[in-house]
């Protein structure tokens, strides 16, 4: 279904925006920017920005990150259009979560279109997550699936995600997952652990590649150090964005 349709089927206006820039910009790809140097990471967002569809941060690894970090983060959203997602992957009760959601040095309510959680503690943690992020519009992906090796979001656990996603479908706008995971196209789809060759490193992450992700249902793939560890990340970026684009 084209992302234009799927936009019309969401009420979270997060989910409507990413498909309507994935439409536009004709791009599914994410890039994972787990660079500890923001200098460094700024330099590798102008490189990428124009390929993507959503960038995702992982703010906390940053050693030197500026205080008007969001301010910089947003003007680079609006030049090159991208969607902002932070892998918080919140994985406490409702009441702790909103507080990690909203205060603290991050404030990551304040700046992260996207974020994600864990589904261990029970949908409290959304219930927690939907009081901070649904009033400023944000959008959440449940971790219905890992790409770590023995993973144990498996089985039931992911079935269950699955069935609170469904419940809770005005805030949370699709999943983690490793493959389509409901026949519903209201929900987005990412995909971690994709690289152009399959394979896994040292300590348990498992590659799949574009073309795999994409036709076992995915949406979007992450990409992380297959870009940035290239020695061109630009070059490198596009090939990503062509080979998960020609798979849909
Ligand atoms: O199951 C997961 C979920 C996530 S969000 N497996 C993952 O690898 N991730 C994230 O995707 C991880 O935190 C990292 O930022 C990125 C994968 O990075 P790469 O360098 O292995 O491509």
């Amino acid at each position: 279904m084209e992302y234009k349709k799927r936009a019309e089927l969401t009420s979270n206006p997060t989910a409507q925006a990413l498909f309507a820039l994935m439409d536009k910009k004709q791009t599914n790809l994410c890039l994972a920017a787990d660079l500890t140097d923001w200098q460094e990471l700024i330099e590798l967002i102008e490189a990428v920005g124009s390929e993507i569809c959503v960038l995702k941060t992982h703010i906390d690894v940053i050693a030197d990150l500026p205080t008007n970090f969001a301010d910089k983060l947003n003007e680079l959203k609006n030049k090159y259009n991208f969607l902002i997602f932070e892998d918080r992957k919140f994985a406490d009760i409702g009441n702790t979560v909103k507080m990690q959601y909203s205060s603290g040095i991050y404030k990551i309510a304040g700046w992260a279109d996207i974020t994600n959680c864990h589904v261990v503690p029970g949908p409290g943690i959304i219930e927690g997550l939907r009081e901070i992020g649904l009033p400023k519009g944000r959008g959440l992906l449940l971790l219905a699936e890992m790409s770590s090796k023995d993973n144990l979001a498996t089985g039931e656990y992911t079935k269950t995600a699955v069935t609170w996603a469904k419940k809770y479908d005005d805030f949370v706008i699709g999943f983690i997952g490793m493959k389509k995971l409901i026949d519903d196209p209201k929900f987005i789809t990412l995909t971690p652990g994709v690289q152009l060759a399959a394979g896994q490193d040292n300590l348990g992450q498992q590659y799949n590649t574009p073309e795999n992700a994409i036709k076992n249902g995915s949406d979007i793939i992450i990409v992380g150090r297959g870009i940035y560890a290239a020695a061109n990340p630009q070059a490198e970026a596009q090939k990503y964005r062509q080979a998960a684009w020609s798979a849909l």
